[in-house]
This record gives structure tokens, sequence and C-alpha cells, in this order.
């Protein structure tokens, strides 16, 4: 700490690191997740990115989202990362050359003049956008943001609930692990066992030079991701005729379906159109994932694979992101209210934050990643769940914790969810991103 920093408040110094760190990390029309381990634009990140920038920058926010989905492929799909061009390819893997998408995703209206990968991301970028409009208003009208935004994010929407209802249950299936967000969580090793890796001699893992191997997924996960990368390109990325292997029915990805098709009847509602459609969709997709992902033994949503036709039964906190949805049954959202303070998730108890899988689970690790490690997003995501729902004094202790461990970590990608420990990267974007939220 300097000086300057000692006699300020650690709100103050909090805020003031975030907001470095978002300008550290700005490439002129979008935010990098983080300058060495991710140095292109990501979906999900973009969004939550977009939610903090708001707040400081109304306008970078707007564009932050533009750029994103200015990439969007002509089936709606909005792929999870947006190449930049002047990075070297070695920075990345998988990089451009792997995924082909502007010729191997001709088919399904991939863009010619920008490079992405073929996958998507959890959409929470409906949610964003409607926020980042409220951020400024007056700059949103006279850019005529929401307008442009609006039928981007509905062809968004609807790609997931028509060409991803791979279940025909009314919900949207993930095809690769990348596409949670949540890679190499416990839940998708069931579904993933099923996959042939290929040789880990086949590829060469840019995210060990930055990251420490112990924080990251194994070489045998990575060859399992390039499997199914790679037949999905090979079959130009149709979803119709490519006979996933790895189909799976997430329960954070639909609950942020669902928040964000509340979000586009906010903002249909804004452009002076019939909210309806929108609304209905809420109670339909809603009810389908009650229906379908609810475990009432665990008091938790839980994935159901397609292929196997079978619930998953490991408890990530993917299964806590459903409390954000403001219908749903009062006697759910209680149950998850409890089940996050139980033994497995320790809430208020034995951890600082929600830890992203099971402390009580065989597979739990504090330091891999999606194992065990708590993650700001998906904390910032369950501390809106808790005020939804009436739980005040629990949202406020985590908030607490999310601002204090996010300064002290500077911007961890992850941390012990038990110490608050650093773990992954650091000056990360979304850590940063979601501070200033809580911040304001
Ligand atoms: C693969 C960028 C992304 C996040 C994901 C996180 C991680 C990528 C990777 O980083 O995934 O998409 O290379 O490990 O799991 O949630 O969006 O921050």
């Amino acid at each position: 700490m300097d000086r300057a920093d000692q006699s300020t408040s650690p709100h103050t110094t909090a805020y003031n690191g975030a907001r470095r760190v978002l300008t550290g990390n700005w490439v002129g029309a979008s935010t990098v997740p983080s300058r060495s381990l991710y140095p292109h634009q990501w979906s999900w990140d973009s969004a939550f990115i977009a939610i903090g920038l708001r707040h400081l920058w109304p306008l970078r926010a707007q564009r932050e989202l533009e750029t994103l989905l200015a990439a969007q492929w002509d089936d709606g799909r909005v792929p999870h990362i947006v190449f930049n061009p002047s990075v070297p390819l070695a920075a990345y893997f998988p990089s451009p050359d792997f995924w082909r998408s502007s010729s191997a995703g001709t088919a399904c209206g991939a863009p010619r003049a920008t490079e992405t990968s073929g996958l998507v991301q959890p959409p929470v970028h409906a949610l964003a956008a409607w926020l980042v409009h409220r951020a400024d208003p007056v700059s949103s009208r006279q850019r005529g943001f929401l307008r442009r935004m609006y039928p981007r994010l509905v062809a968004w929407q609807r790609y997931l609930t028509g060409a991803r209802d791979l279940g025909g249950h009314g919900l949207a299936s993930i095809v690769h692990p990348w596409e949670s967000g949540m890679d190499n969580s416990p839940c998708w090793d069931p579904p993933l066992s099923r996959i042939e890796p290929v040789g880990s001699d086949t590829f060469h893992r840019a995210d060990l030079d930055h990251g420490r191997a112990d924080d990251r997924p194994t070489d045998l996960d990575y060859g399992r991701y390039v499997r199914l990368a790679e037949n999905y390109r090979d079959h130009g990325y149709r979803d119709h005729d490519c006979g996933h292997p790895f189909a799976v029915e997430d329960p954070g990805v639909n609950a942020l379906l669902v928040l964000s098709e509340y979000a586009l009847a906010e903002i249909a509602g804004a452009l002076g159109r019939d909210p309806a459609d929108h609304l209905v969709r809420v109670e339909e997709l809603t009810n389908a994932l009650v229906k379908r992902l609810w475990d009432e033994e665990s008091g938790l949503f839980l994935p159901f694979d397609v292929i196997a036709g079978e619930t998953v039964r490991e408890h990530s906190a993917a299964g806590l992101i459903p409390l954000v949805l403001p219908g749903l049954p009062e006697r759910t959202a209680r149950a998850l209210v409890r089940t996050a303070r139980g033994p497995r998730f320790g809430l208020g108890d034995t951890t600082r934050m929600v830890p992203s899988y099971d402390l009580t689970g065989h597979a739990h690790d504090p330091s891999r990643y999606w194992r065990g490690p708590a993650w700001f997003n998906v904390n910032w995501l369950v501390e809106r769940g808790l005020r939804r729902h009436g739980e005040l004094s629990l949202a406020n202790g985590l908030r607490a914790e999310l601002i204090h461990l996010a300064a002290r970590s500077r911007y961890a990608e992850y941390v012990d969810p038990v110490s608050g420990e650093a773990r992954g990267t650091r000056d990360f974007s979304w850590t940063a991103a979601v501070t200033i939220d809580l911040l304001t």
C-alpha cells in the first residue's frame, strides 16, 4: 500500500484498484479478461465487464457489447471468443487457425472478416445491455444502443432456445465444457469420460506459459476439449447434423437465459414494443428449469446429461445461480438458500465466498480452477439472488467479502473459498468489474 492509499478508506482503495485494472485491460474497442492469459475478447467476460464499466465510462460499456455482438453469426450464436488479429497465434490456444470460423462456419453464417471460436458461453448479454442502458439512458438513446442491440440479443436467445434445445424439453444444451464457462467442473467428468482424448503431444497449451499447472485443467481434460471442438468444427458447426457426443443442460446457463429473457422484456418495453412474448418465454423456461433440473433431495439444481439421459449427481455453484430469478417458486428459493449455507457451500459459515464445487464432494480441490475455488462473477450472481429473495444480511456479508478479497487478492481470477488466498491470474477484468458494481 502506498502513502496515498493509507489515507483513503478500504472501499476507495478497492474502487481505485478495480478502475486501474479495467483501464489497463481496455484494448480500444473491448476489454481482455487478462493481458497475459486471455489476450482476446471473451463473451460472458464482456457482459460482466460492461456491467462494471457502465459506472465508469457508459460509452465504453456500450462499445464493449457492440464489439462482441458485431461478431455474431447469422444463426444467432454469439461466439465465445472474438480474436484480436494483432495478437500472435501462439499467445492463446486454441487460436484462430484451429477454429477456422471464417471458412468452416460458412453454413452457419460466421463472419468473414473476423475470426472467432465456434462455441458459445452463458448468455448474460441482454441483462448487461439493459443495465448498461440504464446507467446512461440519454447517450444510449442518442446512439440507438438498445434499438441496435435488441434484434441481435433476440437472435442470440433464440439460437439457444432453438438449435440448442437438444434435449427437446425447452432448455438449452451446452455441447462443450467451455460453453458452461466453468471448464473443468466435476459436473462434466461423467459426460466427458465417454470422449476419446486426442494425444497431448498434438497441441501446445499456451495457458501453461502464464498459469500454474496445479491451478489449471489437466492435459487429459484438454485432450477431450480438443476432440470435441474439432468434431464440431469438422461438422461445420452445424448443430442438427453434428451428432453432438456431449450435450448437457446446465442450470447456470439456463438460469442466465431466463434472466436475460426478463431483460429482453424490459428492453422491448423501453423501445415501445410489446414485451408479452418475452414474459411468456420467461415462464416457460422457468417451468422447464424447475421441472427438469431441480433436485429435491440435495436442494440444488443439477445438470442433465442429454446423451446418457440422466442427471449428473455432482453439486456445483452453477446449481445456485437460479436464485437470481425473481419468478423462482418461493419454497425452491428457500431450499437453495439453505443449501448455500449448508456443508456443501458453507456460506456465512466455513467459507468466505461460495466455492465453485461442493466442499464435501469427492473431487473438491480448492486450487484447481472450477473444481473448488471461488469465482467473483458467480458470487456476484449469488449475492444478487440472496438480495432478490430477501436474505439481506447474508447478501451484505457476501458483498463485504467480495470487495475485500478482490482488492486483497489483486483482483485474482479466483480464490481459495476458505482462506480467500489468491489463485489463477491477477488483474482479472470481471473481478474488477463486479467490484465496481458492488461499490456503486
Ligand atoms: C476457455 C476467459 C475465460 C472465461 C471462462 C474460464 C476460462 C477459457 C480458458 O477463461 O476459459 O474459454 O482458456 O481456460 O473458464 O469462464 O470466460 O476469462
